[in-house]
Order: C-alpha cells, then structure tokens, then sequence
C-alpha cells in the first residue's frame, strides 16, 4: 500500500486528518522526522505548499500539509496567517485575542476558521484544498477537546465552543473537515492514476 506522510507537527491536526481519510487505500503515516520549514509571512497555500514539498524532497512519499488560522472580522482577519506567532503556547495565543476583544459585544467577536491543504506528490504535483467555518470569540473558553483556539470559538448552531466536540463531530463541521473532505477526493483520484 503507498503511503501519506502527514506533513504537521500538530497532534490535533493529526488526529482529525488521519480519522477523515482512514478510508482511504493509503498507508497513513506520521513525519518520519522533524522537517524545518519557516512559515514566513506569505499566505496559508503558500505555507502548506512549502510543507508538504519539503516532506516530499525528503521522504519521498505522497505529503499531505495544512495551513490553518483564525480570523477575527473586527480586527481586520488579524491574527490569520499568523495565528501560531502570538503567543508561546496556546493558553497566551487565546488570551491575546481575548484581551484584543476585551469590552466588545457579539456583533465585534465574529471570526473564521480557515484551513488551506496543500497535496504534493514525488512526480511533481501539487494540489490544493480549502475550508472555512464560521463563528464567534467566546467570553471565556470552555471545552477540553480539540486544540489551540478552539476553547474559545462559539458555533452558535451547537450552542458550544468547538473544544466541546469529539473529533468526528469537529470534522463534520470544520474549516479542517471541509478542506479534508475535498482532499480524500483529490487522493482517491491520485490512488486510482498510479493503479
Ligand atoms: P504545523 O505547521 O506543523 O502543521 P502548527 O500548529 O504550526 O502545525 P499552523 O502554522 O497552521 O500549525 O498554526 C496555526 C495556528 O492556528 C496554531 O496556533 C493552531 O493551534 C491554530 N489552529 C489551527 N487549526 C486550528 C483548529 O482546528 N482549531 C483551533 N486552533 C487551530
């Protein structure tokens, strides 16, 4: 069975990726090893496109990446591409947002997911999916799944912050469940070619 190197050094990430393509005909594997990339201030295809290369250069196998943020629409899609470099750890990158909103109602606290995925293959392609989710900055976070902002991202909806969805739930939903969705199709045609 050929393999997919998920490309992401992102325990989160890899758990909802690896449960959305369990279906498919491929051997699902980790990073074999640390792979520096500098996430610069370009775009999110930009990023994932440069991860999922990399780990193609050096594995040798198919490479699945994502670049993901959230965007705040009262502070301009701030953080966006730079939601992992405003803080140390997540518990600062979420109270930086909070702090941010701090005094604002509702209407200033709507904000997206978004996830760009980035397929690249050893014969050169290059393929690209993307979701988004939309929602608002909760007051306080609330939830123990998922991971990073998700304790503070209100899906009005469900009436709950997406840190209090299991990962199948989460998937169903999310900007990541979306963009993985279209990139099983993307796989299962690439599966299909090399028969
Ligand atoms: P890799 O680059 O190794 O995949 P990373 O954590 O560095 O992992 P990003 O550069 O895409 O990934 O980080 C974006 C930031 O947005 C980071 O702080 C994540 O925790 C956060 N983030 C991404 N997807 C998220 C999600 O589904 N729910 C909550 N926060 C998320």
């Amino acid at each position: 069975m050929r393999k997919l190197i998920i490309a992401t050094t992102n325990k989160g990430k890899f758990r909802e990726m690896s449960k959305a393509l369990e279906e498919l005909p491929l051997q699902i594997i980790p990073l074999p090893s640390h792979i520096y990339v500098e996430e610069g201030e370009e775009s999110y295809w930009e990023n994932a496109a440069r991860k999922a290369m990399k780990a193609v250069e050096m594995f040798g196998e198919i490479a699945l990446a994502d670049d993901s943020g959230l965007e705040v629409l009262s502070l301009g899609g701030f953080p966006g591409s730079r939601s992992k470099r405003i803080g140390q750890t997540d518990e600062e990158r979420i109270n930086t947002i909070l702090r941010m909103l701090e005094g604002k109602g509702w209407e200033e606290r709507e904000a997206i997911f978004r996830c760009v995925i980035a397929i690249a293959t050893p014969d050169g392609r290059l393929e690209r999916a993307e979701g988004i989710v939309r929602g608002y900055i909760a007051y306080e976070p609330k939830g123990e799944g998922g991971f990073g902002y998700d304790p503070i991202f209100f899906l009005p909806e469900k009436g709950k912050t997406m840190a209090e969805l299991d990962v199948e739930e989460k998937n169903a939903i999310s900007h990541r469940g979306k963009a993985l969705k279209e990139a099983k199709k993307i796989l299962q045609r690439l599966c299909n070619e090399c028969k």
